[in-house]
């Protein structure tokens, strides 16, 4: 059974997005009729997995950690994979909410921190802006990664170009390398999966007959991801040749940790805008 979801509308544009409670994912966002995201054909849309496709945040690590506090966590921990309370909600905005009490028992004791997760997401004529603000609801400082692991749609990955990347540092997690970005643009020819570390704030996805402007704050780092072929192999990946047809652009805190004191908070947000 689909778990519950919901949309908002900008009142001016009509654009709207579609938001699954469960991993508080924007599982679609249609700016002006055109669908900006991908999400497989196989997502499972029914809580037995985090959704593949949209926008499922990540926290409090990204990727898997092999040594401290986060290692007993799964792959990009467990925002992606609980159930958020709506908070508020109107026409164009709505705030979800995830703290411990909502975790299940084994995510709580995976990561004991006491936090509060509220994830506002809005449609405006700017575009669609998602913001995750985390704050340390205990008395224990904790540290943590997060990222917004969008998913967009394309007409053709090979004329696909992500511009802003160059003079930037990455690390090539398919070759285990790191290396600095020296040509204007990235294009995917094989598999890709790059973490590109402090990024200035605005990257291009040029996309054929769209462009896409990606907007970060306090989300340093930029990860792009395309399975390529392999793509095959994942089981909730559709079509099987799905790859031909997006591109994660990832706004992250990921290369580091986040350093938060009790009661402290930090705000992280992108927006993304047709241009
Ligand atoms: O953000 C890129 C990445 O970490 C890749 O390494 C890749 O495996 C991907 O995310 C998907 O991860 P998932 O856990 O959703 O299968």
């Amino acid at each position: 059974m689909e778990m519950k979801a919901f949309s908002i509308t900008d009142q001016k544009t009509g654009s709207t997005a579609r938001i699954s409670c469960y991993g508080a994912t924007v599982i679609s966002y249609k700016q002006r009729g055109r669908e900006i995201l991908f999400l497989s054909t196989k997502a499972k849309l029914d809580g037995t997995k985090a959704i593949r496709g949209g926008i499922p945040p990540v926290f409090p690590v990204f990727g898997k950690a092999t040594d401290g506090p986060c290692k007993e966590l799964p792959q990009h921990g467990f925002a992606r994979t609980s159930m958020w309370r709506v908070i508020k909600q109107d026409l164009e905005t709505a705030t979800l909410e995830l703290t411990p009490n909502d975790l299940s028992e084994e995510a709580r004791q995976q990561w004991s921190y006491d936090f509060k997760l509220q994830y506002t997401v809005s449609v405006s004529t700017d575009g669609l802006h998602c913001s995750l603000a985390v704050e340390n609801a205990g008395s224990m400082p904790f540290e943590y990664q997060t990222l917004l692991h969008t998913y967009f749609r394309v007409e053709d990955i090979a004329a696909t170009r992500v511009i802003g990347l160059k003079g930037h540092s990455f690390k090539d997690k398919v070759t285990s390398k790191t290396a600095q970005a020296t040509d204007e643009e990235l294009v995917c020819e094989s598999e890709t999966d790059r973490v590109y570390i402090d990024v200035q704030p605005d990257v291009q996805i040029d996309a054929g007959s769209i462009d896409i402007k990606l907007q970060r704050a306090n989300l340093n780092d930029v990860v792009v991801w395309n399975p390529w072929i392999g793509c095959k192999n994942m089981g909730d990946f559709g079509p099987e040749d799905g790859y031909k047809n997006m591109i994660c652009v990832e706004a992250g805190a990921v290369s580091g940790w986040q350093s938060l004191a009790p009661g402290a908070s930090k705000q992280h947000s992108q927006t993304i805008s047709v241009v």
